[in-house]
C-alpha cells in the first residue's frame, strides 16, 4: 500500500474533522525544460518571463497546495491594501465564485492605463505580465522584501488559467483578459463609469494547483472560507477603518449568500478585544497608542487578563513576524523596564525585593505590535524576524513613554496588574523550589527519566521517535511491536491534565505531564541580567524552549479512534501548543493513524483507515470478505500494530502544524478554557463540520 508521510493537520483542538488535515505539499517543479536543440533566443526570453514562474511555481509561491493557492489571493489583495495604506482606498471586496475563481475589487485610484516607456505596454499590462513590476506602480512606501511576499500580480497571472482585470479610472471602464499569463488582446475601453477602482478575477490553473487522491484521481484545490476569513479579518484589524467584505458565492446560509464584513475603527485595539473575548480582563479598554518617529510608525495595543499564557503577536507592514525581531524586543524591553520602575516608584516593590522578570510581567498579557517600516529586512530561516536595528530603539522609547503615561493615569487598574504580576512572580519562586526538590529526588533515584518510559537504544534525537500511547495495554502492544533501536514508548494512564485550566507551576504536580516533560527533555533556558543561563520552568506560550535538549524529533500521539481517544489527543495537543509551542512549530508533533478495519478474504488482508477505503476494498473483494472493526489499539496484536501504524515503511502519520498562531491560540481558549458561552457558540457554528463524524 503506498502511503504518504508526513501529512499535516492544523493545530486546533481536534474535532475529528478530516477536512482540517492536509498533506504537506512540496514545492512542485514541473519539468517542461526545452530539450537541447530548441534552445534559441526567444526561448530564453520566455524563460525569464512568466514561463519561469509556471516551471517553478514553488520558488514564487512556496507550494502548489492549499497554501500556495491562497497565496494568490494575498498577492492580489496586498495591492489593494497598498492603495488603502496610501490613503486612496476604503473598501476591498473579496469574492469566491462558484467556479472556484476569485474576485478582488477595491475602490482606489485604479491601475494607470497609459503606456509605460520601458515596456511599451500599458501600466496595467505591465503589472500583470512583467515579473517584479508590482513595486513600481504600487505607489506605497511600504513595499516588502522578505519571504515570499510581494512577488506581484504577474505571478498570479502566470499561475492562472484565465485572469480578467477591469480598471475604473478617468470616467471609463477598461478591461483586459489574459490566458495563462499571456494577454488575450489589448486593454479595451468598455464604456463610461463614475466609479473608481480596480477589479481582478482569476481562475487558478488546475495544471498547477491540484492533488492526487488514493485512487490516482486529480482533484482541484479549492478556496477555503476559514483561511480567507482569518487573514482578511486580520488585515482589517491591522488597517483601522479599512472595510473588507468577504463573500462566498458557493454557499448559502439561511437562503442568503455567505458574507462577512470586517471593519474596525479601533484597529489593533479591536484585535486585542477579539483575542480576549474568551478571557477575563484586568482593565478595559486595552491600552492603545500609535506614534511615528523617523519614518517608522509604531502601533501597539495591550491588555492583561487573568490567564496564564502570554499572547504577543507582532507585524511589520501587515505581515506576521512570527519569530519576532527588533520591534518585539524593543517592546518587551520597554515593558519590563517601565513596569519595574513603576512598581518601585509606587512602593509596590521595595528596594530589597527582586525585580519582576519579563516573563512575570507578560503572564496573561495579550498584545499586538504593528510597525510600518519603509525598508524592512527580514531574517532567519523562514524570514519571519525583523532585523532592522534602528527599529528597536524607536519602538522601545515610544512604548516606554506611552505605557508609563498609562500607568500614571490609571492607578486603579495599574494596581490590579501589579498584583497579578506579583502573583506570577511568587508562583514562579515557589515552583522553582519545588522543581529543585524534584530534581534532587530524581537524581537520587537515578537518572532523570520516568520509570514507565521504554526508551530506544539510539540517542540521536533526529533519528528517534517517541510514541505517547493511551493506556497500559496499548502501551504493552506498542512496546512489543516497536523497533527498539529508534522507537520509544511512553504509556499514559487515563486522561491527562487540561493544562489550560491550571496555574503554570501546577502542571509539574501531574504525573503524566511530569513524565512527558522528563521523557521528551522539555526545558527552557533563561538568561538573567548578567547574561548567565539557567534552566527555568516551562511557561505557557514561552518561546525560549531549548530544542537542543529535546530527545526525539518525532513525537507521535497514538490514541484510540474513539471519543475518549480524541479527547486525550486534544489534551495532549493543548499541552504541546501551550507549553512546547516551538516543538509544534518545528513540525515534530505527529498523530498516528491506526486502521479502523481489517478486511480479509482467503490470504489477502487489507487494512482500512477510513470508511471510504472500506467501501472500495469491499467492492473489490466481494461479499464473502471478513471484516474486523478495531475498537481500540489494545485489540491489535503487536505485529499488527507495527505493520499498520508504526512501521515507517507502511504507516501514515499526520503532522501537526500551526498555520495561524493567534487564531489557534483563540481556538484553544474557546475549547479548553473556562468561558462557557463562547465555547457553545463556537461548537454551534462548527457543528456541521463534524456531522459525519463516525463514532
Ligand atoms: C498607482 O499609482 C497611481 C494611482 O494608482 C496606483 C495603483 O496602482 N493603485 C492600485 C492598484 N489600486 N489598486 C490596485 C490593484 C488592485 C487589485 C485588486 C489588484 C492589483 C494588481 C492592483
Amino acid at each position: 500500500m503506498a502511503k504518504k508521510e508526513p501529512g499535516t493537520v492544523a493545530a486546533v483542538p481536534d474535532d475529528g474533522n478530516e477536512k482540517d488535515k492536509e498533506k504537506v505539499y512540496q514545492s512542485q517543479e514541473i519539468d517542461n525544460t526545452p530539450v537541447e536543440g530548441d534552445y534559441n533566443a526567444s526561448a530564453i526570453d520566455v524563460l525569464e518571463g512568466l514561463e519561469a514562474v509556471r516551471m517553478r511555481p514553488g520558488m514564487y509561491i512556496g507550494t502548489t497546495g492549499p497554501k500556495g493557492l491562497h497565496h494568490l489571493v494575498w498577492e492580489i489583495v496586498d495591492n489593494a491594501v497598498d492603495e488603502a495604506l496610501a490613503g486612496h482606498c476604503t473598501q476591498i471586496d473579496v469574492q469566491i465564485n462558484p467556479d472556484n475563481s476569485c474576485t478582488v475589487r477595491d475602490n482606489g485610484r485604479g491601475i494607470p492605463t497609459d503606456i509605460v516607456e520601458k515596456t511599451g505596454k500599458s501600466a496595467v499590462e505591465t503589472v500583470f505580465t512583467v515579473l517584479h513590476a508590482g513595486g513600481k506602480f504600487g505607489g506605497g512606501g511600504y513595499k516588502v522584501s522578505g519571504g515570499l511576499h510581494g512577488v506581484g500580480a504577474s505571478v498570479v497571472n502566470a499561475l492562472s488559467e484565465r485572469l480578467e482585470v477591469e480598471v475604473y479610472r478617468n470616467g471609463r471602464i477598461h478591461k483586459q483578459v489574459y490566458l495563462r499569463g499571456n494577454a488575450d488582446g489589448d486593454l479595451q475601453i468598455l464604456g463610461p463609469t463614475d466609479e473608481r477602482g480596480t477589479k481582478v478575477t482569476f481562475w487558478p490553473d488546475d495544471l498547477i494547483f491540484h492533488d492526487i487522491n488514493e485512487d490516482n484521481e486529480r482533484l482541484k484545490i479549492i478556496f477555503e472560507w476559514d483561511t480567507l476569513a482569518t487573514r482578511l479579518r486580520e488585515m482589517a484589524f491591522l488597517n483601522k477603518g479599512l472595510k473588507v467584505v468577504l463573500t462566498d458565492h458557493r454557499a448559502k446560509v439561511d437562503d442568503k449568500e455567505k458574507s462577512e464584513t470586517y471593519h474596525y475603527e479601533g484597529g489593533i485595539a479591536s484585535y486585542v478585544e477579539y483575542l480576549n473575548d474568551t478571557r477575563d480582563t484586568l482593565h478595559k479598554p486595552p491600552i492603545y497608542f500609535e506614534q511615528r518617529a523617523e519614518d517608522v510608525t509604531c502601533e501597539c495595543s495591550l491588555q492583561w487578563t487573568t490567564q496564564y499564557s502570554e499572547s504577543i503577536y507582532s507585524f511589520v507592514n501587515n505581515i506576521n513576524t512570527h519569530d519576532g525581531g527588533t520591534h518585539e524586543t524593543g517592546f518587551r524591553n520597554a515593558l519590563t523596564r517601565i513596569v519595574n520602575d513603576y512598581a518601585k516608584k509606587s512602593n509596590f516593590l521595595k528596594d530589597s525585593d527582586d525585580k519582576f522578570t519579563g516573563e512575570d510581567i507578560r503572564e496573561g498579557l495579550t498584545a499586538i505590535i504593528s510597525v510600518k517600516v519603509p525598508d524592512p529586512q527580514f531574517e532567519g530561516q523562514t524570514k519571519q524576524r525583523l532585523g532592522n536595528r534602528e527599529v528597536q530603539g524607536i519602538v522601545q522609547s515610544i512604548a516606554a513613554e506611552r505605557v508609563s503615561d498609562w500607568l500614571e493615569l490609571n492607578p486603579k487598574p495599574a494596581k490590579d496588574i501589579l498584583n497579578k504580576i506579583l502573583n506570577s512572580k511568587q508562583a514562579r519562586e515557589a515552583a522553582l523550589k519545588a522543581k529543585t526538590l524534584v530534581r534532587r529526588q530524581s537524581a537520587l533515584s537515578g537518572g532523570g527519566l520516568p520509570g514507565k518510559l521504554a526508551d530506544c537504544s539510539d540517542k540521536d534525537p533526529e533519528k528517534c521517535e517517541i510514541y505517547l500511547v493511551e493506556g497500559d495495554s496499548a502501551g504493552g502492544s506498542a512496546k512489543q511491536g516497536r523497533n527498539r533501536a529508534f522507537q520509544a514508548i511512553l504509556p499514559l494512564r487515563g486522561k491527562i491534565l487540561n493544562v489550560e485550566r491550571v496555574q503554570p507551576s501546577r502542571i509539574y504536580d501531574n504525573n503524566e505531564v511530569q513524565a512527558m516533560i522528563q521523557a521528551l527533555g522539555l526545558a527552557v533556558t533563561e538568561t538573567n541580567e548578567e547574561g548567565n543561563k539557567s534552566t527555568g520552568l516551562l511557561r505557557p506560550n514561552a518561546q525560549n524552549l531549548d530544542l537542543g535538549k529535546l530527545r526525539y524529533h518525532k513525537i507521535i500521539i497514538m490514541t484510540d479512534a474513539d471519543v475518549d481517544g480524541s479527547h486525550i489527543r486534544t489534551l495532549l495537543l493543548t499541552f504541546f501548543f501551550r507549553y512546547a509551542r516551538p516543538v509544534v512549530e518545528k513540525g515534530y508533533v505527529y498523530i498516528a493513524q491506526p486502521p479502523l478495519y481489517k478486511v480479509q478474504k482467503g490470504k489477502r488482508i487489507e487494512y482500512c483507515y477510513n470508511e471510504h477505503k472500506l467501501e472500495a476494498v469491499l467492492a473489490e473483494m466481494g461479499e464473502k470478505a471478513d471484516i474486523q472493526r478495531f475498537k481500540g489499539l489494545g485489540e491489535m496484536m503487536p505485529e499488527q500494530l507495527w505493520e499498520t501504524t508504526m512501521n515507517p515503511e507502511t504507516r501514515t502519520l499526520k503532522r501537526v502544524n500551526v498555520d495561524d498562531a493567534s487564531e489557534a491560540d483563540h481556538t484553544f481558549d474557546l475549547l479548553m478554557g473556562e468561558a462557557v458561552g463562547p465555547r457553545r457558540e463556537f461548537i454551534e457554528q462548527n457543528a456541521h463540520k463534524v456531522a459525519n463524524l463516525d463514532v
